[in-house]
């Protein structure tokens, strides 16, 4: 996707971007959330700080807005692990939802209490503006891994979308190997219901996406290892899901992909990342960049394979 970027630093380094994917250049942007509010996107990202080829480092959470998909503003980690007074590592996958004039980020990081609560949990923060300031809603993760039915691994419980259906309902999917969803009570930051696991989904590995389109809901979602899109589609929210299959490749230079879809003046978009930065620093699954290209739904509903750009 062509694109001219100038990224404008808000509270960290100003940098001139180049005019092309991935987005950002002068830092390491992972699992990108979208959300258009009021005519402006807004992508929240992970933040990779990885040494080339170590495993992930990231504490914090960045997000950049945009009013046309070509010229970027850099907000800044405007939240961070510490920020979550129950959590000791791990800034993973996030999603940013508007309700009622405010702003909820339902974050995975790692629980500080290990012994009752294993691993990898979902949070969240709220805030009157999509660009903060943020603060813990609850004071305590809304999932951790004894809440799950299978609780098969310690980072199973990462990852979530939320998607607040046509009658106002929120909804929280996320997982790692297992997809599971609940239904939100409407102030955001309590369960309504029981966990349930999404069915009929082919080969789910993360990274659960939620986008509507005249009635039928989409559910797209990493697969396999290393990861391609995949994704389902149903008649509803609680499913029926029909595997549709493969929805992009495998993003160059990265194990995970992770990506968002959103629609912005009448044309849609697919938001993921990959590790193309090579110069000045070395993209690697670990040090990733989010990139944007064209997505395209066919009017028998499916969609498009994503064409992944440099441009
Ligand atoms: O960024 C950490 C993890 O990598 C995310 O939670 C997954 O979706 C994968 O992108």
């Amino acid at each position: 996707m062509k694109k001219t970027i100038t990224l404008l630093a808000f509270t960290f380094a100003t940098a001139l971007a180049s005019a092309s994917n991935p987005i950002v250049t002068d830092v390491f942007t992972a699992d990108p959330a979208a959300i258009v509010h009021e005519g402006t996107v807004y992508i929240y990202t992970g933040h990779d700080e990885a040494e080339p080829n170590k495993h992930y480092a990231m504490k914090d959470w960045l997000c950049f807005s945009s009013q046309d998909m070509k010229t970027w503003t850099a907000h800044g980690p405007i939240l961070a692990v510490k920020d979550f007074a129950w959590a000791k590592s791990d800034a993973y996958a996030a999603h940013v939802t508007e309700k009622d004039g405010k702003f909820y980020w339902f974050v995975s990081t790692r629980h500080a209490d290990d012994q009752n609560h294993r691993g990898m949990g979902i949070g969240v923060a709220v805030s009157d503006s999509p660009t903060g300031p943020f603060e813990d809603a609850r004071g305590s993760a809304l999932i951790t891994s004894d809440m799950t039915p299978k609780g098969e691994h310690s980072w199973e419980d990462i990852d979530p979308a939320v998607f607040i259906d046509k009658d106002g309902t929120p909804w929280l999917f996320w997982g790692n190997v297992n997809c599971y969803y609940v239904k939100l009570k409407p102030n955001m930051i309590e369960l309504d219901g029981p966990i349930m696991e999404v069915e009929g989904l082919e080969n789910f590995t993360e990274a659960p996406w939620i986008h509507e389109k005249n009635g039928l809901y989409y559910l797209s979602y990493a697969s396999g290892f290393p990861e391609k899109i995949s994704y389902a589609t149903a008649p509803s929210i609680e499913g029926p899901w029909t595997s549709r299959g493969l929805l992009a490749e495998g993003a160059f230079n990265s194990n995970t992909i992770h990506q968002s879809i959103i629609e912005f003046e009448e044309q849609w978009y697919f938001i993921y990342h990959n590790g193309s930065i090579q110069h000045p620093n070395t993209g690697d699954s670990y040090r990733r960049s989010v990139c944007i290209d064209y997505l395209y739904h066919n009017p028998d509903g499916t969609i498009q394979s994503i064409v992944q750009t440099t441009e």
